[in-house]
């Protein structure tokens, strides 16, 4: 049986990095008066860095206009993040962001068959607060009985360390949960703690080589294109005892890619 899921956030519960972060960044380079912007196939390339600031220092690195001198770099970089977290906090709060399909009726189905919930993520509290507050309401906090963010970790994923920290709050041991990823580094991050990872691809890494899952799919919201193959259609969706039952099938396959 599962004891927990462990929920990745960005990509996983909600298409936050094309519609959010992205967005978001591109707004602060502006806030900012720098000429830079994001297209869809830059951010694409981008998300191979994990951590929005880590990932705009990347950026500039191959950028002749940005600040040479590493302190200002840095200074800059802190300075576009949080204001990109702001604007991701607007965005949020403007509607414009939905939980990807399947997401709310699974966590509802975890909290009535009593599988308790973590999450483990590598944005910050303060960005998953504004997810969560405008989709599960004020009290979401009580519905996750582990929380570990980006600023909760030295390493954030493919390092395990998060969800080593999530099974701690928990008191499990990794076979004893199941986790929720959207991207090969999550995915990664996952297999490193030894938690069976179900992946649900978020539409940047809908073709992507994914390795370990215990399932691979287009999205928790529909049975068709699921590796291994769903039988059965009690939901139109993918429910607990389909979780259940690619958990009990891990111990005869070795994955899939
Ligand atoms: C998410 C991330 C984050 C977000 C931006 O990865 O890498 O950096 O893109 O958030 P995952 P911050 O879904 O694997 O947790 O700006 O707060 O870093
Ligand atoms: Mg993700």
């Amino acid at each position: 049986m599962i004891k927990a899921l462990l929920w990745d956030v960005d990509g996983t519960m909600a298409e936050t990095e094309r519609d959010g972060h992205r967005v978001a960044f591109n707004r602060a380079f502006e806030d900012f008066g720098l000429p830079w912007r994001w297209d869809v196939e830059r951010y694409a390339e981008l998300l191979a860095v994990t951590g929005g600031r880590e990932r705009l220092l990347h950026d500039m690195r191959s950028r002749p206009d940005a600040p040479a001198v590493p302190a200002e770099r840095d200074r800059l970089a802190s300075e576009v993040h949080a204001r990109k977290n702001a604007c991701y906090a607007e965005l949020i709060h403007s509607g414009r962001i939905s939980l990807r399909d399947g997401v709310r009726a699974l966590m509802d189905e975890c909290r009535e068959r009593g599988v308790r919930m973590g999450i483990a993520t590598t944005t910050s509290k303060r960005n998953v607060d504004a997810l969560l507050r405008a989709h599960l309401g004020p009290c979401w906090t009580h519905w996750f009985g582990a929380l570990v963010c980006g600023e909760d970790v030295v390493g954030k994923k493919p390092d395990p360390e998060v969800y080593l920290k999530a099974l701690r709050q928990l008191g499990l041991r990794p076979l004893e949960a199941v986790a929720i990823e959207d991207s090969p580094g999550g995915a990664a991050a996952s297999c490193a703690a030894g938690v069976p990872v179900v992946v649900t691809r978020s539409v940047f890494f809908a073709s992507a080589t994914i390795e370990g899952a215990i399932a691979i799919g287009p999205g928790l919201g529909q049975r068709d294109g699921w590796r291994p193959a769903l039988e059965g259609a009690a939901s139109d969706r993918i429910d607990l005892d389909d979780l259940i039952a690619w958990r009990h099938g891990m111990e005869y396959t070795s994955g899939f890619g």
